[in-house]
């Protein structure tokens, strides 16, 4: 197998067993460690979410999988490059949506966004809009972030904007996750919610949003 082919596979089949060694390979290899995410890693998730929806792996399977990328991702963290800023460019809260455990995403937003000067508040899973709320009051962040995988996820970030705007908060939200498109965030969310709503569709687009809402 070439170098790509075997990184996708340490996703795939759940296992670690020469996966460092191959990630070290793979950083002289590659333009960036968030390439290496972007382009193996994610494809050896995207084969393992192919393989589940044919009932060809089981959730226990699918764990295996989700903890080697989350090894891969905690291993090429270091060699992210961190962008020179002294001072914070502002608080932001991380959360995944009520009723969702997948956090890979959002983590990878995390990372990215801290890495650029953001100072990041991660609320971590299931975050139910009373909690949101909650934090939001002590918090006082610039923006928040919502992360959502699956499909009813994308109707609890309508229920949760619904929320925040009986709470009266209006600060602006990115959203993002798998279930979620563009066109979802534009039919469905902005209307519900009195701030801006926008969508990433991966963590660099969110980095660059958060970056464009600071001017
Ligand atoms: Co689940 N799961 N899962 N799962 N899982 C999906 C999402 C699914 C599409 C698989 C499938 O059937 N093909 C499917 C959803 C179906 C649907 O609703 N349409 C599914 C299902 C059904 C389920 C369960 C219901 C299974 C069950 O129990 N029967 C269950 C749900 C539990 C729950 O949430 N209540 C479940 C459980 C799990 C595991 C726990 C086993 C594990 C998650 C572990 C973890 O996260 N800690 C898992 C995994 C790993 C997956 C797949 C295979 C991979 C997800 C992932 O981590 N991708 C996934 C299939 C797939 O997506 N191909 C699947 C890598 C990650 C980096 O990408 O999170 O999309 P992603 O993030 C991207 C962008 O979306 C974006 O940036 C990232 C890239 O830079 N992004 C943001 C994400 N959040 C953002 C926020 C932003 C900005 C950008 O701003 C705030």
């Amino acid at each position: 197998l070439s170098l790509p082919e075997r990184i996708a596979s340490y996703v795939i089949e759940g296992t670690k067993e020469g996966l460092i060694d191959d990630l070290q390979k793979a950083l002289k290899e590659y333009p960036s460690p968030l390439a290496i995410i972007n382009g193996p890693l994610m494809d050896g998730m995207a084969e393992v979410g192919r393989l589940f929806n044919d009932n060809q792996l089981i959730v226990a399977e699918v764990l295996q999988s989700a903890e080697v990328m989350k090894s891969s991702v905690s291993f090429l963290e270091p060699y992210m490059k961190k962008n020179d800023t002294s001072s914070s460019k502002g608080k932001i809260l991380l959360a995944t949506v009520k009723g969702d455990v997948h956090d890979i995403g959002k983590n990878l937003v995390d990372i990215i966004l801290n890495n650029n000067g953001y100072d990041v508040v991660d609320l971590g899973i299931k975050v139910a809009p009373a909690e949101l709320i909650e934090a939001i009051r002590r918090e006082k962040p610039k923006l928040i972030g919502l992360s959502g995988l699956l499909v009813k996820s994308a109707q609890q970030m309508v229920a949760t904007a619904q929320d925040l705007k009986e709470a009266d908060i209006s600060i602006p939200m990115l959203v993002g996750g798998a279930a979620l498109s563009r066109k979802f965030t534009l039919n469905k969310i902005v209307p519900e919610y009195d701030g801006l709503v926008v969508y990433a569709k991966d963590a660099m687009d969110g980095l660059s949003l958060a970056n464009r809402l600071q001017d």
